[in-house]
């Protein structure tokens, strides 16, 4: 497959004004007929070829221009292209397709999941359906005809709303959907099953009544209340924070079982994966529910941030992308904690994100050029991408930001647009110039911010010193300087923090320069400063605190996030110290200081709990990893490890205590509190179990008999099952499977405990896994739960020094291409970051990606991953 660049956009040649689709739905042979009506746009060049995209999969069964059949030698098909030679200003089409839904283990286009039909035609699935110019700059008004057996797909659905219905003689029946609302192919979609729905009403901020529905199976009607709630939320948050109503009369979510990602904003049909819609207390964690919630609201503020105003081309992706986790995480911020889920979002970015970012596939927020789209649905499109829509909110303030997006919406309604117009409306409402800012969508790589200070008692004068750098990435060597937001405080030696500009204790410092001094008047006291609070820009931070500056920062700061992140970054002073003591084989020991932080964290977690579990969980190993120099899998385990036990083993009466008092009285509730208790009361579960005594087995087993939640019935489960006593694991383990084998998504987290078990023997236990009948090597969540777990989260095993696990991988991967080629590219990700690890361990990664290489005949996306890894 070719490269494809941004520079080389041009406008489509035709316009497509309304497209008419029938389908007659069937495993093997599906029938495709469209109708659409073409004419030229004046906005491109004069041509009179057509180019259609189509794939090599679809059966061209016949095709007519004004109702006259073409000629054979009126058309050329290529491998993606069908061509018409020689058209008109405008004219009619009709196009006859045969398809085979059963065949598509791919899961883009028309499929099969679990014997119902589905469709995925984001980023480039449409051209698996029929040919059509596949891109999302052709806007155009759908109806669609569905037609199939009645009594086994009694439920047909397409998007917009449904016109007409009707029987046919031989068992079918068929319904029409119209979709007003002209949109680009990506955004089709149609689904035919043995369905359920769980159906309600929402009265729109005009009064407008829309009907929602959710669909599921039968057996899972019973788990559609948390996503229905978490839909009539999102819907009036969008009216209140941007003032977005929805547009039709009908709002739809399907629950499919295969499928690549997580859900997809088809136009009032949305499908979602069953791991983001389906929830209920017995059945799912708590992390679960947020993860439903969360989703839910993604896809339905898609239908204003990418349905409504959607991309020109796939570069931009991250103009919706981006901007719609920006408001699906300041949705759950206002539903939730925002600190925890401020937590939680830094947490991804700083460690997959900044490891993209340092790694072969680091890519600008907008790129430049790619093989396959399907391979930047990255970190970096969607979470840096909304770090960068944070900042401009940050740097511009709420209320001009919201008129930004007003002028946005209104400007480009129904339009396909670029990141640049996105900044246009930001830079028209607040008069500032967004130049500079804009490299945020151009450069990759993460900047590193490198602050210096000095205070001058006799002059009361505080300065702050700021250089910021950005490394090389595959596409630049050299970067220009950012425009970005830090915000900082202040802090008295008495830990109130000094005010500021405007009378705040928060001052916003605009950075521009390579070097630039911030200069405060009237400090009268040395203070010590609060960087890059509530995490204002995506960047590294250094600055050189002593660790009783971090432990003060961590118990006085007012802002919750660096409070947070000082706890972190003290953590991980030790946990490098007692990593190059593992290394030179020197005995490993906590210093008192730092087991006395903890205590009275501990003390003070019954005031905030939710914090507390936050302040509690050491950094990850994959956050230590990303920060490491080079990465040593076994040391960072040992050591992280270590400090578990050691802390547990010092606290652990203030554990036990803990535990005790967040023991859950009175039956489960999704509340916040209830969640937060359920986390603090499972992390001291989770430390006491590392001490192996059989008190706290009894503890962690009695949790999982009596729980009557899956958040508590999990913890204990994967408490013991990571511990010494084997046959506590292995009893429990069979007693979660025998209890829930008959749920699907039960069973990933079970497939997942084991995957992720960090003791010796990891790659054999997986390997027996694959043999289960629980697995399904079909199915992407099972995939992701087994082989992308093992691969993922268990460093350990996967690391192995024989390089078992790298070989796994790429065995799988070369299986996998064939079937999944989006899940194999995927897969692919823990491979390509080779060069942060020891000579040893990359000659055997690289070994393993080349073996992958030297196959031939690989997907654009494997191919795409693995010649950029090498490279
Ligand atoms: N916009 C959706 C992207 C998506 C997707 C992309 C490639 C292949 C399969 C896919 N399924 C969904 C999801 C979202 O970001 O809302
Ligand atoms: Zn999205």
């Amino acid at each position: 497959k070719p490269t494809i660049y941004l520079k080389d956009y041009t406008p489509p040649s035709f316009l497509i004004d309304t497209i008419s689709l029938r389908f007659e739905l069937d495993e093997t042979a599906t029938r495709v007929k469209s109708q659409l009506q073409v004419r030229r746009n004046p906005q491109a060049a004069v041509t009179r070829q057509l180019q259609l995209h189509g794939h090599e999969s679809v059966e061209l069964c016949e095709i007519k221009l004004n109702g006259a059949h073409l000629a054979a030698d009126a058309y050329q098909r290529e491998a993606e292209f069908l061509t018409l030679l020689d058209v008109p200003e405008s004219f009619e089409l009709e196009i006859e397709t045969c398809i085979n839904p059963e065949a598509n283990t791919a899961l883009e286009g028309l499929y099969l999941s679990d014997g119902m039909y589905c469709t995925q035609c984001e980023a480039e699935g449409f051209r698996r359906i029929t040919f059509y110019p596949d891109r999302p700059d052709v806007m155009s008004v759908f109806t669609t005809t569905l037609v199939a057996d009645a009594s086994r797909f009694p439920v047909l659905l397409g998007n917009g709303n449904p016109v007409q219905r009707g029987e046919l003689d031989d068992g079918r029946h068929w319904v029409t959907w119209v979709d007003p609302f002209p949109k680009p192919a990506y955004l089709f979609a149609l689904v035919a099953g043995d369905l359920q729905c769980l159906e309600d009403q929402f009265t729109t901020c005009s009064g407008r009544q829309v009907t929602l529905q959710i669909y599921a199976e039968a057996k899972d009607l019973e788990k559609l209340d948390h996503a229905m709630t978490a839909l009539k939320n999102a819907m009036r948050w969008d009216e209140e924070v941007y003032g977005r109503e929805y547009d039709l009369d009908i709002y739809m979510i399907v629950a499919v079982d295969f499928f690549n990602m997580g859900a997809m904003e088809n136009k009032g049909l949305n499908i979602f994966n069953t791991a983001c819609v389906l929830a209920h207390p017995r059945t799912t964690t708590d992390a679960g529910f947020q993860r439903v919630e969360s989703v839910v609201a993604h896809e339905y503020f898609h239908n204003w941030s990418g349905n409504r105003v959607t991309c020109r081309d796939w570069f931009q992706l991250s103009l919706k992308e981006g901007f719609t986790v920006f408001r699906d995480q300041c949705f759950s911020a206002d539903m939730h904690s925002a600190v925890v889920q401020r937590v939680d979002e830094v947490g991804i970015l700083r460690t997959a994100q900044f490891a993209e970012d340092a790694g072969p596939m680091a890519h600008p927020v907008r790129p430049a050029s790619f093989i396959e789209i399907s391979n930047f649905y990255t970190l970096t499109v969607y979470e840096k991408g909304a770090a960068v829509v944070r900042m401009l909110h940050t740097l511009l303030g709420a209320d001009v930001f919201r008129k930004g997006a007003d002028l946005y919406f209104e400007r480009h309604d129904g339009q396909a647009v670029t990141t640049d117009d996105f900044v246009q409306a930001m830079a028209d409402v607040s008069g500032r110039d967004l130049t500079q800012f804009k490299r945020w969508y151009s450069q990759a790589g993460t900047p590193r911010l490198k602050v210096s200070d000095h205070y001058d008692a006799a002059s009361q004068r505080y300065q702050l010193n700021v250089q910021q750098s950005c490394p090389a990435t595959p596409e630049a060597q050299q970067k220009l300087p950012f425009h970005l937001p830090l915000s900082v405080g202040l802090l008295r030696a008495d830990g109130s923090s000094f005010v500021l500009k405007d009378g705040k204790t928060t001052q916003l410092l605009e950075l521009t320069e390579a070097e630039q001094t911030f200069v405060f008047d009237s400090i009268d006291e040395a203070p010590l400063p609060s960087l890059l609070r509530d995490f204002s820009a995506p960047v590294k931070l250094v600055y050189g605190y002593t660790d009783e500056q971090l432990a003060f920062l961590l118990s006085h700061d007012e802002d919750g996030f660096n409070r947070w992140d000082a706890g972190q970054q003290l953590s991980l002073r030790l946990v490098n110290r007692l990593i190059a003591d593992y290394q030179q084989g020197k005995p490993l020991s906590l210093p008192d200081t730092f087991v006395a932080t903890w205590q009275s964290v501990l003390q003070q977690a019954p005031q905030d709990p939710a914090m507390a579990a936050l302040l509690l969980t050491l950094p990850s190993e994959a956050y230590i990893s990303e920060t490491a120099e080079q990465i040593d899998p076994l040391a960072i385990h040992h050591v992280r490890h270590f400090m578990r036990c050691a802390l547990a083993e010092q606290l652990e009466s203030s554990w036990l205590e803990l535990c005790r008092q967040h023991d859950s009285q009175s039956g489960y509730t999704a509340s916040a509190a209830d969640m937060a208790r359920r986390s603090l009361r499972n992390l001291c579960l989770s430390y006491l179990m590392v001490l192996e005594s059989p008190a706290h087995l009894a503890l962690a087993q009695q949790q999982f008999e009596t729980a009557d939640n899956m958040t508590d019935q999990f913890a204990a489960l994967i408490s013991v099952a990571h511990s010494g006593f084997r046959d506590s694991a292995d009893e429990l383990l069979a007693e979660f499977l025998s209890q829930w084998q008959h749920e699907s998504l039960v069973m990933n987290q079970w497939l997942m405990v084991q995957a992720t078990d960090p003791r010796e023997g990891g790659l054999a236990r997986v390997q027996q896994l694959l043999e289960h009948p629980v697995y399904d090597a079909r199915n992407p969540n099972k995939i992701r739960s087994l082989i992308g777990a093992f691969c993922q989260q268990n460093a350990v095993n996967f690391h192995a020094q024989d390089g078992s696990g790298y070989r796994f991988l790429a065995d799988h991967i070369l299986q996998l291409d064939a079937q999944n080629p989006q899940i194999a590219a995927r897969l692919l990700t823990p491979l390509t970051r080779w060069r942060r690890y020891a000579a040893d361990r990359q000659a055997l990664m690289q070994a393993q990606l080349q073996r992958i290489m030297d196959k031939g005949q690989l997907s654009g996306d494997v191919y795409e991953v693995v010649s950029k890894s090498l490279c």
